[in-house]
């Protein structure tokens, strides 16, 4: 993570990691969900919060489970864990030592699927799991998503929205803005092509736009936290699932609970 991108990254709250992946990796991640096409569901509730302007025809669809999909399906998430394109600049804003907090899962959006609510922001969920500073020259972030994007995400598509900068907010944002239906102009529906990665601090109000693309959405959501820290209960929530057994000891090292590492 060079210079310019920590001024990006500390100024808006996200980056794009253009080409993070290659079209091999991006293909293996595509053929493991067309694997598992059956347990691709419609969520049955609304994220539009009843807003005009994300409302759609259809909700989103999700899917989860990847780390534990039989080989060879698992390798290419497993190995989005510890990516060389993208561990750098986990290592730079959680600190050596992160840790998986959950996911991943996909999420996939057709033609005239509803948007989602912007959300996050630290006044609204003023708690140090998700917490953004700055102090020792460096970046302190809590929860912190990777979005690699599997499909492309035009302008005008709709899809991840961002409102850059809103990480240091120290004020609500108003519940029309979190809704897209006042000051869209501060809002950014962020660009991205099959295979870049948008990695930002959940402490960035952020949301979805409805899916106006022809082609089928699909982002793929990684939530890491630094190694002594969760937000969720995590995979170790009732024991310690066997296929992280499986893993190579830097893939399991990311999976285990918070603590501090020395
Ligand atoms: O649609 C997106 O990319 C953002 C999704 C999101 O904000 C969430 O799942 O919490």
């Amino acid at each position: 993570m060079n210079d310019d991108e920590k001024y990006l990254f500390d100024l808006t709250g996200y980056l794009v990691i253009r080409d993070a992946l290659t079209p091999e990796e991006v293909a293996r991640c595509k053929a493991g969900i067309d694997h598992h096409i059956d347990q691709l569901k419609e969520m049955d509730r609304s994220l539009s919060g009843g807003s005009k302007a994300l409302a759609g025809t259809s909700h989103r669809k999700d899917i989860g489970g990847m780390l534990a999909w039989e080989r060879p399906w698992c390798e290419p998430f497993r190995e989005l864990l510890v990516h060389p394109r993208t561990k750098p600049y986990l290592d730079t804003i959680l600190g050596e030592s992160y840790r998986l907090d959950h996911g991943p899962g996909l999420i996939a959006m057709e033609e005239g699927t509803e948007g989602g609510t912007l959300h996050g922001g630290g006044v609204e969920r003023p708690n140090f799991s998700e917490a953004y500073f700055f102090k020792y020259g460096r970046i302190y972030t809590g929860l912190t998503v990777i979005e690699f994007m599997l499909a492309d995400e035009g302008p005008g598509e709709g899809g991840l929205a961002v409102i850059p900068g809103s990480h240091k907010a120290e004020l609500p944002c108003p519940h029309s803005m979190k809704l897209y239906e006042k000051y869209q102009e501060h809002v950014v529906e962020v660009h991205a092509k099959a295979g870049d990665a948008v990695i930002f601090t959940e402490t960035l109000t952020h949301g979805t736009l409805p899916w106006k693309g022809k082609h089928q959405r699909r982002a793929l959501l990684y939530k890491f936290s630094p190694g002594f820290q969760a937000y969720s209960a995590g995979s170790h929530q009732i024991s310690y699932p066997d296929y992280i057994e499986d893993m190579t000891p830097e893939q399991r090292a990311v999976m285990e609970a918070p603590h501090i590492r020395r």
